[in-house]
This record gives structure tokens, sequence and C-alpha cells, in this order.
């Protein structure tokens, strides 16, 4: 199988972190293509119409794309790991998404700057997907904290993935202040091999 990927992307990440989690590193060869909305550059427009990473294709069957469809093919082909029973699994699932979402506004700040000469930028925009990103966090903060403790799971990787990349895109805004225990779950989860081997970069 390969994956069309890039060492930035925190849904790229997300995928790898399973694959290391479920044993299948050595199954998927990494494809590094590079690109954004206004620029598909060599991203996998002819198999993923969304011209998005991350992309898996597959030795059999169309290529799959979506990290949280590619996550659940991979750990299904695996036997099952990082996805608990029901109905643990809507807590989970949920967590992914809200992870996810932090990344999707996360990233879309970076493709303002990115995308848009800099007298068309919209602070106001940008400032609006931080309240998702602050929000979001603020939720964990209060409610989370109980299911964190529990094992790791998909939803668990997506934040890791979506806190590194708060890290690695927007360290600046210190997204730790004000959460003292996100925070401290994150650096434990630092130790773990799969985190390590999957740290951003670009
Ligand atoms: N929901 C998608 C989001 C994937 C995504 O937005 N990936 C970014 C890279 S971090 C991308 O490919 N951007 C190119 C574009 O939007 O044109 C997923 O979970 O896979």
């Amino acid at each position: 199988m390969k994956l069309h990927h890039n060492p930035a992307s925190p849904y790229v990440r997300k995928v790898r972190i399973l694959l290391a989690e479920t044993g299948q590193t050595d199954q998927v060869a990494l494809a590094p293509v590079a690109g954004h909305p206004t620029d598909p550059g060599t991203m996998p427009v002819g198999i993923n119409p969304l011209g998005k990473v991350p992309t898996l294709e597959r030795d059999e069957g169309p290529a799959l794309y979506d990290s949280r469809v590619i996550c659940r093919y991979l750990d299904d082909r695996a036997g099952g790991r990082l996805y608990p029973a029901a109905p643990r699994l809507w807590e989970t699932l949920t967590l992914e998404a809200t992870a996810d979402g932090i990344m999707d506004a996360a990233l879309l700040m970076i493709y303002e700057g990115r995308s848009r000469p800099e007298d068309k930028r919209d602070a106001a925009w940008v400032e609006a997907q931080w309240t998702k990103v602050a929000r979001a966090l603020d939720v964990l903060e209060a409610r989370w904290l109980p299911f964190l403790k529990g094992p790791f799971d998909i939803g668990q990787a997506a934040l890791v993935c979506a806190l590194g990349y708060l890290d690695f895109r927007h360290g600046a805004r210190d997204w730790r202040t004000g959460h003292p225990e996100v925070s401290a779950w994150y650096d434990a989860a630092l130790s773990r091999d799969s985190v390590r081997a999957t740290m951003p970069e670009g």
C-alpha cells in the first residue's frame, strides 16, 4: 500500500500513529506530496478528487481518503485495536471529531496566511478559528480527563496530533496556558514510540 503524505500534516500523522500502534508501519510506503487549496502542487488529485492527504492507495480496490476512513480501514485490517466497543466507541469518535476540528481550524488559519495576499487576509476570521480551538481546549480540560486516562485509542491519537500541530504551527498562542491537565496528559503521551516517531516536520 502507498500513503500519500506530507510530514507536516496532522491528519497523516494520525494514520502513521495508528500504523505504528497496530504494527503495520512496514506494510505502507510513504509517498511525499505537497500542495494547498489554491495550488494543488503534487497532491494526488487523480485518485482523490479533493486533492488532500492522507490518501491511501491499496493493492486492491479504490483509494481511500479522509484520515477517519483510512484509520478505520487499517485498524480493521489489524484486527481492531484502537476502536473500543460501544458505548465507549461513541466517546472515542467524538474525541476524534473534536481533535480533527482543532486541526481543521488550526490549518485554516495557516491557509489564510498562505493563500491570500497580506492586504486580503481577514484577521477577524483567523481569530474566529482560534476561538473554536480555545473552546475545544476548555471542554477537553473540563470534561475529558477521565476518558483520557483510559486505554490509548483513535480519539487520543487524534488529540496528540492536534496538540502537536498547535505547538508546530501556533506555538506563540501557547495553548497550554489554562489547560494544565490536558498539557500534562500530552507530555505523558510524548513517551509513546508511535508519537515520538511521527513528530511533525516541514
Ligand atoms: N478531513 C480530512 C482533512 C485532510 C486535510 O485537510 N489535509 C490537508 C493537509 S494537512 C490537505 O490535504 N490540504 C490540501 C487542500 O485542502 O487542498 C482528513 O481527515 O483526512
